[in-house]
């Protein structure tokens, strides 16, 4: 095959293959959605424009001293949109990925990004339906399954899983039971068990490992998950030393590997995001560390029997984790998280990976919070793949290996849908 024909193969294949979206947090349209208020599933305009990336972003150019966080806080959403659209949009250049990504999904929708005010949008997006607009946010992102984050320690999300037992039923999504307050804050979380009538104590004693075993395979039946999630602090460690690390290493080894073994889920490791470093900022007031590679190490070596889906948010992570990748089979290295997910890093990242690890990982999550961001997060995705992708298969094909385009879309299958669904036996 000639380059320019690696490059069509690349680019077909690429485009035509629908996504399994492994991580955002998207939700179906039965958890209520935007406007209303309460509602999960956020979508439209006045959404895409407040997302927490454009808040840093916009506190950079209307600093806190100008615009106090609790007046920002006291708008209503389309003050904020209307804010943001004016500094980030109208008064600079929207040159940042989060910017360039709202002017991506304008674009793909089909209306102009050149508007000085968001009213011509608003007016286009109260024409459509939730449930009808995730099909053409589906349709456009070429995505075939949404993957939900459910936090179960969220009392308002969890109210709804209790009173409407078949919210997550839509066959659009899938559910992933997401539990950091169990290692992010132990004592806390043995209170609210003991609450919700589990007999757990924070010290281990009595029947606390049944009972905290039984509420994580309860949760995982009502929400059908597909595994369990949990976002970790950079300084998690396993095993985590001292006195004081004893209840993280018995959560793990006597409670979650067990649980997750038995139901064949994998832990879903996101490791590295420092929280709230800036409260006022709320979501977006969290940073990233250099986590711990060794720690993961340990845990694929000593749980042969568990699967583990890692990421990880520092650039400096990245090549360890692949390296960790080829000593472990239970390992699966996934997605360019938050602030990974920019072109560059994308590239580099993906790079990499495909040079350490063939094509036996997952390059991308869209990490979407506002269902309309799986346009742009898929569509910068794809450019990038392509790029990456057509280098990679010329640099081979200039050996003589003859690469057919079957090839190039089994490759692009594995990357873009079939590793994650092998390794949750889908
Ligand atoms: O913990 C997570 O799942 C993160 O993705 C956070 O939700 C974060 O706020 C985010 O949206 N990152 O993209
Ligand atoms: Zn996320």
């Amino acid at each position: 095959m000639e380059r320019v024909d690696i490059a069509q193969a690349v680019t077909a294949a690429v485009n035509s293959q629908p996504i399994t979206d492994l991580h955002t947090h998207c939700y179906t349209p039965k958890f209520g959605a935007s406007p209303t208020p309460g509602g999960l599933l956020l979508w439209g305009i006045d959404e895409l424009v407040t997302y927490h990336y454009l808040i840093a972003e916009v506190y950079r150019i209307v600093p806190s001293s100008h615009l106090p966080y609790a007046d920002y806080w006291k708008m209503s959403k389309q003050q904020q949109a209307d804010h943001i659209w004016q500094h980030l949009f109208v008064e600079r250049t929207p040159i940042s990925e989060a910017c360039r990504g709202v002017l991506t999904t304008i674009m793909a929708l089909g209306l102009d990004p050149n508007e000085k005010s968001l009213q011509a949008y608003r007016k286009w997006f109260s024409a459509q339906k939730p449930s009808q607009y995730i099909d053409t946010v589906m349709e456009l992102a070429n995505v075939d399954s949404i993957t939900m984050t459910n936090p179960v320690f969220d009392d308002h999300e969890r109210s709804i899983w209790e009173t409407h037992p078949a919210v997550g039923d839509d066959p659009r999504f899938e559910a992933v039971l997401r539990i950091d307050p169990l290692l992010r804050d132990w004592p806390s979380a043995m209170d609210k068990l003991k609450k919700w009538g589990y007999d757990v104590r924070p010290d281990f004693s009595g029947n606390t490992v049944d009972e905290v075993r039984r509420f994580l395979c309860e949760w995982v039946d009502r929400m059908k998950a597909i595994y369990i999630a949990m976002s970790l602090p950079p300084d998690f460690r396993y095993p985590a030393p001292g006195n004081k690390g004893e209840a993280a290493n018995r959560f793990i080894r006597d409670i979650l590997m067990p649980v997750c073994a038995d139901r064949g889920l994998p832990w879903a490791m996101m490791v590295g995001s420092r929280l709230q470093v800036n409260p006022d900022l709320r979501d977006a007031g969290d940073m990233s560390g250099k986590a711990d590679i060794e720690s993961v190490a340990n845990l694929c070596s000593q749980f042969p029997n568990n699967k583990f889906l890692v990421t990880m948010l520092a650039l400096e992570n990245q090549h360890e984790l692949c390296v960790t990748a080829r000593k472990f089979g239970n390992l699966l290295v996934f997605g360019c998280w938050w602030f990974l997910n920019n072109p560059t890093l994308v590239e580099h990242i993906t790079r990499m990976r495909i040079e350490l690890l063939g094509t036996t990982f997952v390059p991308q999550h869209s990490d979407a919070r506002i269902l309309d961001q799986m346009i742009y997060k898929w569509k910068h995705t794809r450019g990038i793949l392509q790029k990456v992708l057509i280098d990679k298969y010329t640099d081979i094909a200039a050996t003589g290996f003859k690469i057919t385009s079957e090839q190039i879309c089994n490759d692009v299958a594995l990357l873009m849908r079939d590793n994650f669904r092998n390794f949750i036996d889908r």
